[in-house]
C-alpha cells in the first residue's frame, strides 16, 4: 500500500491540476511526444521525443538501390531514407537491422557533423520482394545546432548526471549524441548510464556538453503499479507440476542448463539467471538429470528456503518459455533478443534476462529494465502484503510474463535500443502489449473468456486492473477516446489491452485455435495468427508508437505475412473500440475500409 500513497502523494496532485486546467483531450496531445517523470532528488523532468510519421505501403513501393542485390540491406535502407527525406548521406547513419520471416527492418539514425541525433530515428521494412514496405520517421529540421566539440569533459558530465539524478554511474561506455529539444534546437550530449541501486532506477542522462545541463533521459525500467481493488471472493492457486523437458532445442540448442559454454546445475542458463539477494544465490537442482523439484507450501511464508528455491525455479521456467516462445514467432538474436551466446546468428550477446524474485526494494509490484541489445534485461519480482503469509509474485505467471514482455517490447520496437516506448502513449501501450501476451500464453481453446491479471497476488478475484479484458462494452467500457482522460500509463494499458483482446477474439472466431502454437508457428489457428502479428508489428512500428501508428503496423503486418488476409477482421476489432479509419487525436472514429 506504501506504494499507491506515495504515488498520490507525489504524482497524482499534479496529474489533477494539469488536467483540471484545460479541456480533455488538448491535455492528452502531449501522450504521443512527451512524458513527465518524477526522478530522485525532487527533479520532475519532462521529456520530448519529436512525433513520427509512419507510412505503410501494402505490397510496397520501390527503393532507388531496387535493382541492386536485396541482400544489402544497410545500403537500400540509407538510399531510401535520404531519397524519400531529401537528405544527402552524411545526415544518416545505419545503426541495426535484421531479416525476419515475413520482412527485413533496418533502423537508421539522422547525424549531424557525424554526430547521431539521439532521438531522430527511422525504420525501414522491405518485404520478401526488397519492395518498402513500412517507414517510421522522427527526423528532425533543427533550428540551430551547436558545435559538435565537447567543452565539458565527460567527467564532469558524469559529476553532473550524478548529482542530479542522486545515482552513481555505471561504467557503461558513455556516447556522445546530439538531442532534439522541443523548441526546435539540438543540443550536444554525453549520454551516460546513472543507476541507483536502492531505488533501483537506471536511466540513461543526456547531459548539455556546453552547459552541462540534464537536458534528457531514457528510462530504462516499466514499473507495473498494481491498484487494489475490493475483495470479493478467492481464487485459490492452481496446481503445480513436474514438468519434462519443456525447453524448445530450436529456440534454445544447448537446452535451459547451459550458460551458452558450459552446462549448469542451477538456475542460470543462456536465457536467463533466477536468483535471490546476489547472482551466486540461485537454487541447484534437488537430482540429477537436471531435476528441480521444490513444491511450496503455501501456508509458510514465501521467504522460507523452499519457498524461494519454487521461486527460482518457476521464474526460470516462465523467462525461458517466453524466450522460447518469442523467439519461434521472431524475437531472435538478429532481432535483440537476450540470450549470452548468440551462437554467431547475429546479435549482442552477453545480455541475458536477470531475475531478482523476492527484492527487497519494493513490495506489491514488479518490474522490468531494459537496456540496448548488449546489456542484460533486469527483472525484479517482489512480495505481496496483502495476505499472510504473504505471496510472491513470482509464483504467479501473469506477473512475470507481464514483465518479461516489456523486455520484447522495448527491445523490438526502434531496434533494440531501448529508447522508443518512451513517450506516455507508447509507455501506456508497453504495459498493454505486457498484460495482452501474459493472456495469450495462458489461452487453452478457443474460448475467449474475460481476462484478469494478478487476482492471486493480491487474493480477490478482481485482479489489480479496473476492468477485466472483454469483448462485451458492459464488462469493459474502455476504446481509444480514453485516452482523453488517462494520464497514467497502466490505465493507457488497459485500453490497449482491451483492443488486442478483441483483435485476439476476432482472429480466433475467423481461424479457430491451434493448441500447439507455443511451439509451432506453422500453426493456422487465430491465437497464431494473432502472436505473429504482435511480434512483426513491433519491429515494424515506428520509435515512439501512437495506437494509429501501432494500429497501422498490425495492418501491414497482416500484409507481409498473410497477403493482407485479415484485413477486415483487424480493422473491424479496432474500429469497434474506437480506432477506426479515421480515429485521430484521441476521438473515437468506428469507420471500417470500403469492402469491410
Ligand atoms: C532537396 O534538398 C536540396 C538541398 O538541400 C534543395 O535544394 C531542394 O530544394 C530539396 N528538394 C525538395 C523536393 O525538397
Ligand atoms: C484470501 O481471501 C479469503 C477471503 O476472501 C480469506 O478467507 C483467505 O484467508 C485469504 N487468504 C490469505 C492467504 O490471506
Ligand atoms: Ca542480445
Ligand atoms: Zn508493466
Amino acid at each position: 500500500m506504501l506504494f499507491n500513497k506515495l504515488l498520490a502523494s507525489v504524482t497524482t496532485a499534479v496529474l489533477f491540476s494539469s488536467l483540471s486546467a484545460a479541456a480533455p483531450w488538448p491535455s492528452s496531445v502531449k501522450h504521443t511526444t512527451h512524458r513527465e517523470r518524477d526522478l530522485a532528488s525532487n527533479l520532475r523532468l519532462v521529456t520530448f521525443h519529436p512525433e513520427s510519421t509512419f507510412e505503410t505501403f501494402g505490397v510496397g513501393i520501390d527503393h532507388p538501390l531496387n535493382k541492386r542485390a536485396s541482400e544489402d540491406l544497410e545500403g537500400a535502407a540509407l538510399s531510401f531514407v535520404q531519397s524519400h527525406l531529401n537528405l544527402s548521406d552524411k545526415d544518416v547513419n545505419f545503426k541495426s537491422g535484421f531479416s525476419g520471416e515475413a520482412a527485413a527492418h533496418a533502423y537508421v539514425r539522422q547525424q549531424i557533423d557525424g554526430v547521431p541525433v539521439a532521438n531522430a530515428v527511422a525504420n525501414v521494412a522491405f518485404n520478401q520482394a526488397g519492395k518498402v514496405v513500412a517507414f517510421g520517421s522522427s527526423f528532425v529540421k533543427p533550428t540551430s545546432v551547436p558545435s559538435s566539440k565537447p567543452t565539458l569533459t565527460l567527467e564532469e558530465a558524469i559529476a553532473k548526471a550524478e548529482s542530479a539524478l542522486g545515482g552513481k554511474f555505471n561504467e557503461w561506455p558513455a556516447t556522445l549524441e546530439f538531442i532534439a529539444k522541443e523548441d526546435g534546437s539540438v543540443a550536444l550530449t554525453h549520454v551516460v548510464q546513472i543507476q541507483n541501486d536502492e531505488t533501483g532506477a537506471w536511466v540513461e542522462a543526456f547531459i548539455d556538453a556546453h552547459s552541462g545541463e540534464l537536458v534528457h533521459i531514457t528510462d530504462f525500467v516499466t514499473k507495473a503499479s498494481f491498484f487494489v481493488l475490493p475483495i470479493t471472493k478467492e481464487t485459490p492457486p492452481e496446481g503445480l507440476e513436474l514438468l519434462t523437458n519443456p525447453e524448445d532445442l530450436s529456440a534454445s540448442p544447448d537446452g535451459w542448463n547451459n550458460d551458452g559454454t558450459t552446462s549448469t546445475t542451477d538456475t542460470s542458463g543462456n536465457n536467463v539467471i533466477s536468483f535471490k539477494g546476489s547472482q551466486t544465490a540461485t537454487t541447484q537442482e534437488s537430482g540429477a538429470g537436471p531435476v528441480f523439484n521444490f513444491p511450496p507450501d503455501f501456508t509458510t511464508a514465501p521467504t522460507t528456503t523452499q519457498n524461494v528455491n519454487t521461486a527460482h525455479v518457476n521464474t526460470f521456467y516462465i523467462v525461458n518459455t517466453i524466450h522460447d516462445i518469442s523467439y519461434k514467432y521472431g524475437f531472435t538474436e538478429a532481432a535483440f533478443n537476450f540470450q549470452n551466446n548468440n551462437f554467431g546468428l547475429g546479435g549482442k550477446g552477453n545480455d541475458r534476462v536477470t531475475v531478482s524474485v523476492q527484492d527487497s526494494a519494493g513490495t506489491n509490484n514488479a518490474d522490468f529494465a531494459t537496456p540496448a541489445d548488449g546489456q542484460s534485461g533486469r527483472m525484479r519480482m517482489f512480495l505481496w502484503t496483502f495476505t499472510n503469509p504473504q505471496r510472491d509474485g513470482a509464483l504467479e505467471n501473469d506477473i512475470v510474463s507481464h514483465e518479461n514482455t516489456h523486455g520484447i517490447t522495448n527491445r523490438l520496437t526502434g531496434g533494440g535500443t531501448g529508447r522508443c516506448l518512451q513517450t506516455t502513449e507508447a509507455g501506456g501501450m508497453g504495459e498493454g502489449w505486457s498484460d495482452a501476451f501474459a493472456e495469450w500464453t495462458e489461452h487453452k481453446d478457443a474460448t475467449v473468456p474475460d481476462y484478469i491479471l494478478g487476482q492471486f497476488v493480491e487474493n480477490n478475484s478482481v485482479g489489480i486492473r479496473s476492468h477485466p479484458y472483454s469483448t462485451s462494452t458492459t464488462v469493459n467500457p474502455l476504446n481509444y477516446a480514453s485516452l482523453q482522460t488517462l494520464s497514467e500509463v497502466h490505465d493507457i494499458g488497459e485500453v490497449w489491452a482491451n483492443l488486442l483482446h478483441n483483435v485476439y477474439a476476432g482472429l480466433v472466431a475467423a481461424h479457430g485455435f491451434s493448441a500447439t502454437a507455443h511451439t509451432d508457428p506453422t500453426t493456422t489457428g487465430g491465437n497464431t495468427v494473432f502472436l505473429h502479428l504482435f511480434i512483426d508489428a513491433l519491429s515494424l512500428q515506428p520509435c515512439n508508437p501512437t495506437f494509429l501508428t501501432a494500429r497501422d503496423a498490425w495492418i501491414q503486418a497482416d500484409v507481409n505475412r498473410f497477403g493482407g488476409a485479415n484485413k477486415c477482421t483487424l480493422w473491424q476489432a479496432f474500429a469497434s473500440r474506437g480506432l477506426g479509419v479515421n480515429a485521430a487525436n484521441h476521438n473515437n472514429d468506428a469507420t471500417v475500409p470500403a469492402g469491410c
